[in-house]
């Protein structure tokens, strides 16, 4: 998908909700250990009952790695079960990955032609060879992690060398890699305070913003200085929708907590 599609599904929807698929076998409603694979059933479930409301959908890989071969088989059912119901939607595999080049050819091979995602997570800190492959499929997004919502993240990004922040520049850096317009940026929604810095850098560049809710992180916050004439934000939530209950309800209530978000993005879209 083309960041021009993103942004018509954006402004259909009046929604930049992504919803983050990290199913924990133990956190999902019991009835449904029943099934062949409850997960995958979970999710069908939750994607049925939240897409008009969702403009992209984030599984997280660890929630399926972990699983094994069974929990790869789940993802790619999500994923296959998105592309053959919602195309319109935008998917992001949260892998994190990222390595030296001809291995990072084959991550993204992995994720966007056998799994068939549009985008996927990647860390910035092995520098531009590691990530050019990945911006080598010029009709998919890359998403280089730059501040994230974690404690950790005063670690190492804000650290100043040569007196400048390191996610700055991450950011800065990676806008001369080739296929660079491909690239948007994870910027952590507990960092509202750091947004009017990264858009002095990345005036325009989409950015995958998660944190809201299980983390504490507030929406009104982060659009303050986030927000572009494009939008160019997707808010990722993951708890605080998809275990809003662990009942027969779950679908329903989950739907419920997505409406509840895409109704403030409503009304700061209509705002500007
Ligand atoms: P919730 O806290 O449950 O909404 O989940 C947040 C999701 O976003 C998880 O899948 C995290 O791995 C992911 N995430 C962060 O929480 N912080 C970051 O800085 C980056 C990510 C990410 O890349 O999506």
């Amino acid at each position: 998908m083309t960041t021009q599609q993103l942004i018509s599904e954006i402004r259909r929807k009046n929604s930049f909700l992504c919803i983050g698929l990290d199913v924990d076998i133990k956190k999902i409603p019991s009835f449904l250990l029943n099934e062949e694979d409850p997960i995958f059933e979970f999710n069908k479930a939750i994607i049925d009952a939240t897409h008009h409301l969702a403009v992209a959908y984030k599984p997280n890989t660890a929630f399926y790695e972990a699983y094994g071969l069974k929990g790869w088989k789940s993802l790619e059912k999500t994923i296959q079960y998105l592309n053959a119901n919602y195309p319109e939607i935008y998917t992001i595999a949260d892998a994190k990955r990222g390595d030296i080049g001809n291995t990072s050819s084959m991550y993204a091979k992995a994720f966007f032609e056998d799994l068939g995602f549009d985008s996927v997570t990647v860390a910035p800190y092995m520098g531009k060879d590691s990530i050019e492959p990945f911006l080598a499929f010029e009709e998919k997004h890359t998403i280089l992690l730059a501040l994230t919502s974690n404690q950790g993240a005063f670690d190492f990004q804000t650290q100043k060398i040569n007196n400048t922040e390191v996610y700055k520049t991450v950011l800065e850096t990676s806008k001369s890699w080739k296929n660079s317009q491909n690239l948007m940026y994870v910027v952590g929604a507990t960092k509202a305070e750091y947004f009017k810095e990264i858009r002095k850098i990345v005036p325009t560049s989409f950015l995958l913003v998660p944190g809201v809710g299980a983390q504490g992180g507030n929406l009104q916050d982060v659009c303050h200085y986030g927000i572009t004439k494009d939008i160019g934000l997707l808010i990722n939530s993951s708890r605080g929708i998809i275990y809003a209950s662990n009942d027969l309800d779950f679908a329903e209530a989950a739907s419920r907590e997505a409406k509840h978000l895409q109704a403030q993005m409503e009304e700061i879209i209509n705002g500007l």
